[in-house]
């Protein structure tokens, strides 16, 4: 059993209403007020989703899972659905009775069921941040369908795509249900922010960056949907019940987003290991020779990760923050895996925690007030979490006999926010003066001649079973259909 659905085990099976207008298990019908109030924002989610939703493709019929109810063994239902006529539904994991506030000033205390209303603000703010990820990534990857290198990928993407307008309705219906005007505020503004955008962009960096290429998709569902995994986790330690059930069942359908993250950089990885075999290179940086032959060579795939890692670390904020010690000893927001950690008190008050921090041009570490370096703690664990798929995908390239290695570029490199957001720091973790910053850039990070070659390789493979020369097919298909199942109907006019 995955992660996501050990989330939710063992507690009832809760049927899910899709006779609504908006299917729920949180009995919506018997609220009209916020019926009604998430009727006047559907119409305006639609619009959003066939403007700023996947390019194309909207009339195709995609082979699709929907969350029928939110028991582990049986909640989701495949069947073929025109992307704009998926049932976006209201899911929360079951109420565990007598749960309590697992962190912070208030641990102990029954969790609450209404908002604190001591800490509405900022209870709201994580909720907004939370929710505005969600539609952000949709907008990234908007044009993706075009070029998809297969069917069965180009259906991931759209799955992807319906499950992150999932996570922005559950999210949606926490503002509308629980804050009100501003809630109803809030909710329009999701829609508006636009990812990219200069004057009303998405709140946070990573998702204003661009998704150019399947390759960006792969690594960005691999270590961003992996921020995605570790910060709905430590939303469902939250004492904010309503927002911690809700956070426990995206996860489950976050662990999809992870897998498609995971295989597709390791079918990307296994498609040129057999391609260098088979043309008998063994050194992996020939690169000419390895990208003649419609594959991706490994360090281009290295850059790619760098890229994506190194932004995604932004996403856990300062290392050292006041605003994550105070979301945290509010019992607002808990740390990874919260409720199962058991050497602390979970108060924290006078524990600490070691921060790696950059000192008069060294690297130094530092214990800090545990409460302050919430954050760091995260990006830590989030830092473990990532090596299980990069060993795996070592695995394939040493099988193949290849000699390379993928690594995490060290925790300071090309980072905007937190401890080393002034020093200029090599993938190996050395502190660089700006001008071999520059000089090394484009051997750590894609350049434009590695954006020239990937390009290239993105031609659209839109018949069953067809597969692009730079990805292997996967070992099994969606719900155990053949890997040349018709995933993706599209009606070529
Ligand atoms: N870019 O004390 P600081 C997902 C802002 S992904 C721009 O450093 P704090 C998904 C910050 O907002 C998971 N701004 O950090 C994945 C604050 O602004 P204000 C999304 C940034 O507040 C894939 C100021 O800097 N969920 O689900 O402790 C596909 C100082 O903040 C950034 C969450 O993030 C940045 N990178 O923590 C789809 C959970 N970083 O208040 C979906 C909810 C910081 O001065 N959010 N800032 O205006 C949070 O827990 C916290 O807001 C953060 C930041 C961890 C993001």
């Amino acid at each position: 059993m995955s992660e996501a659905t050990e989330a939710i085990r063992g507690e009832a099976f809760v049927e899910v209403n899709y006779d609504d207008s908006i299917p729920n298990n949180v009995n919506l019908s018997s609220d009209k007020q916020l019926l009604r109030a998430l009727e006047s924002w559907h119409p305006n989610y639609i619009d959003w989703w066939k403007e700023m939703g996947p390019e194309g493709f909207q009339s195709a019929e995609v082979y699709l899972r929907t969350a029928v109810g939110v028991d582990p063994s049986g909640w989701a239902k495949f069947g073929h659905v025109k992307m704009p006529e998926y049932r976006w539904g209201i899911l929360l994991a079951p109420k565990e009775e007598g749960r309590t506030i697992p962190c912070g000033r208030h641990k102990g205390e029954p969790a609450w069921q209404e908002v604190p209303g001591e800490y509405r603000s900022l209870l709201r703010k994580l909720i907004v941040v939370q929710g505005d990820t969600e539609p952000a990534s949709v907008e990234q990857q908007r044009w993706l369908g075009a070029t998809a290198p297969s069917l069965y990928d180009m259906r991931n993407l759209f799955q992807v795509n319906v499950e992150e307008g999932r996570h922005l309705w559950a999210m949606v219906y926490l503002l509308v249900k629980y804050f009100g005007k501003d809630g109803r505020e809030e909710a329009q503004a999701l829609l508006e922010r636009r990812s990219g955008h200069e004057d009303n962009p998405r709140i946070l960096g990573a998702f204003n960056e661009r998704t150019p290429d399947w390759l960006s998709f792969f690594m960005f569902t691999y270590f961003t949907d992996r921020d995605g995994k570790m910060q709905l986790a430590a939303l469902a330690q939250s004492g904010f019940d309503p927002l911690s059930r809700s956070c426990r069942f995206m996860l489950t359908e976050e662990a999809h987003h992870l897998f498609v993250g995971e295989t597709g950089v390791g079918r990307t990885i296994e498609a040129t290991c057999h391609a260098m075999n088979k043309a008998g290179i063994t050194d992996p940086f020939d690169k000419e020779r390895i990208r003649a032959l419609g594959v991706v060579d490994l360090p281009t795939l290295q850059k790619k990760a760098n890229f994506h890692m190194s932004v995604t670390r932004d996403l856990f904020g300062a290392e050292v923050s006041s605003n994550a010690a105070e979301s945290f000893s509010a019992g607002l927001k808990g740390r990874f895996n919260e409720s199962h950690l058991t050497s602390d008190d979970h108060v924290l008050e006078n524990a600490t925690y070691p921060v790696m921090r950059v000192v008069d041009g060294q690297f130094v570490t530092e214990d800090v007030p545990a409460l302050r370096a919430i954050n760091a703690r995260l990006l830590d664990d989030y830092i473990a979490d990532c090596q299980g798929g990069i060993d795996r995908w070592n695995k394939v390239i040493e099988k193949a006999g290849i000699s390379f290695k993928f690594t995490q570029p060290h925790k300071g490199f090309n980072r905007k926010i937190g401890e080393f957001n002034k020093t200029r720091i090599s993938p190996d973790g050395r502190i660089l003066s700006e001008q071999e910053w520059q000089a090394g850039m484009g051997e750590w990070l894609v350049n434009d001649d590695d954006y020239v070659f990937i390009h290239s390789l993105m031609k659209a493979c839109h018949q069953p079973g067809e597969y692009a020369s730079w990805i292997a097919p996967p070992r099994v298909g969606i719900n155990n259909q053949p890997v040349d199942f018709e995933y993706v109907k599209i009606e070529h006019s």
